[in-house]
């Protein structure tokens, strides 16, 4: 069956162009003009902008206490066709057998496509094999938590530096949750003896200092580790310029950041009746200044993708409300993947922060490429048939009635929306119209992600032995 959307504004992370792109069962088979006529059926795109599926490469499906993969059509509304979500690890449990057990979670459940990531809850002393272990079950990048001090995630230098040097013999990379953990201890027992539980309190036990300070120290490790890094959640501008700086020094090291931080504020935090909980994640959300600084970032490539690190967890508002008395107990999180890229269409692309290339770029190529997905972010012949007809005229707000992610809030309550995904294709298949997902649950297939993604293209550990 082939099929032709016609008349559409393509938008890749280069160009675009009014013309055609003719699908081949699940496959993108040609992308030009007066392609129609080669098609069994033609979908008239006229109006809008064809845009290649979102891949979002962070996400906590059952994750951190997140809703499991049934509430996945949150994403194929939102126009993102591929996940790639966090495997957590449970207690004794090597890092393989966690991305196994969370695979057969996510199938024939998960609506659109979806990869693993792995993410170290429980280190074991044989933890550089197992990272190396990760490429066979299609898994490109581990996590790793410099926070939490005091809980199985975290972990000491000595252990990060010998999971660094894991990855980078077999192509893994490592991501890092940069964030000093000795001073966010401090902070939050002086906030408390002081008495001072409420939500806002999460930010101010985990200050700009502590990213910036766990920022500067993950990359001299990964300098002396010789490992590519890409540090997740960028929130501050002193971390978003260490990653610049390192990059631009030779040093290969990546920065994604969050709908969030680009959009929303601390002030968010301190809303009234503990609303503020509902904006409680890890790393927090940061001053406005910082948010200038991160758009700035994106638009001009220090950054190289925008995630939603979507976890909503599970119970709601009510979860929340288990940290009254104490801003740490909170459950750390923050739902968004249905929003992330209308968010960043409307106060990205309608504010000339970004253009349509960059993001096209922001939410599909780059982390497509980042995490070595090879299939997916492009609207190339031979990719996979992951289309978005993004309607410009449409006029609305982000509201949680419309939302499949499950809870009973949103994050983006009461934002504009400028346009949204109409139509939106997985493999070559519509599965959501206008707000709504169309097609039978669980369509998604895993994905195998492929070792030495975008963090090692410009590496080469043996380089020296090519110099003359
Ligand atoms: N880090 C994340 O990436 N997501 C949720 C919480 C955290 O610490
Ligand atoms: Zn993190
Ligand atoms: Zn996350």
């Amino acid at each position: 069956m082939k099929t032709c959307i016609a008349n559409g504004t393509i938008v890749t992370d280069e160009a675009e162009f009014v013309g055609d792109i003719l699908i081949d069962g699940e496959t993108i088979a040609a992308v030009g003009k007066g392609l129609s006529s080669l098609a069994d059926q033609v979908v008239d795109a006229t109006g809008m902008f064809v845009l290649p599926g979102g891949v979002d490469e962070h996400t906590h499906y059952g994750s951190f206490g997140g809703l499991l993969f049934d509430t996945t059509a949150a994403a194929a509304v939102g126009g993102t066709t591929t996940i790639v979500d966090f495997a957590p690890q449970a207690r004794g449990e090597t890092l393989a057998d966690a991305v196994e057990k969370h695979a057969r979670l996510a199938k024939g459940v998960c609506c659109v496509d979806y990869a693993f990531h792995s993410m170290v809850m429980d280190a074991a002393a044989d933890l550089p094999a197992q990272i190396a272990q990760l490429p066979r079950h299609g898994v490109s990048a581990v996590k790793i938590f410099m926070a939490y001090k005091g809980t199985p995630y975290y972990m000491e230098d000595e252990k990060l530096i010998e999971a660094m040097m894991a990855a980078r013999n077999t192509g893994v990379t490592m991501m890092v949750h940069a964030e000093n953990p000795d001073i966010i201890t401090v902070e939050t027992r002086l906030l408390l003896a002081e008495g001072r539980t409420d939500p806002i309190n999460h930010y101010f036990a985990r200050p700009p200092i502590a990213e910036a300070e766990g920022t500067r120290h993950a990359i001299r490790l990964a300098k002396f580790a010789d490992c590519p890094l890409m540090v997740m959640h960028v929130t501050v501008k002193e971390a978003m310029e260490a990653v610049r700086d390192a990059f631009d020094q030779g040093q290969p090291v990546f920065g994604e950041t969050c709908t969030h931080y680009l959009t929303l504020d601390t002030s968010y935090l301190a809303k009234p009746n503990f609303e503020g909980a509902k904006y409680v994640c890890s790393p927090p959300l940061r001053p406005k200044e910082h948010g200038k600084a991160l758009w700035e970032a994106v638009a001009k490539g220090w950054l190289t993708a925008v995630s939603s690190d979507h976890c909503a967890v599970a119970g709601g508002f009510a979860a929340k409300k288990r940290g009254m008395g104490d801003f740490s107990k909170i459950p750390n999180g923050c739902p968004g993947v249905q929003e992330r890229m209308g968010m960043l269409w409307a106060q990205g692309v309608m504010k000339g922060r970004i253009s349509r290339q960059k993001f096209v770029e922001l939410t599909a190529t780059a982390p497509a490429r980042n995490v070595g997905l090879e299939k997916k972010g492009q609207l190339t012949p031979g990719f996979d048939a992951d289309i978005v007809l993004y309607d410009p005229s449409y006029q609305g707000t982000f509201t949680v009635a419309d939302s499949l992610a499950g809870l009973d809030y949103i994050a983006y309550e009461g934002f504009p929306m400028a346009g949204r995904p109409d139509k939106v294709f997985l493999r070559g298949r519509l599965i959501a119209e206008k707000g709504r997902y169309v097609a039978p649950a669980g369509l998604g297939v895993r994905l195998r992600a492929k070792p030495y993604a975008r963090a090692y293209e410009a590496f080469s550990p043996h380089a020296e032995e090519y110099t003359f």
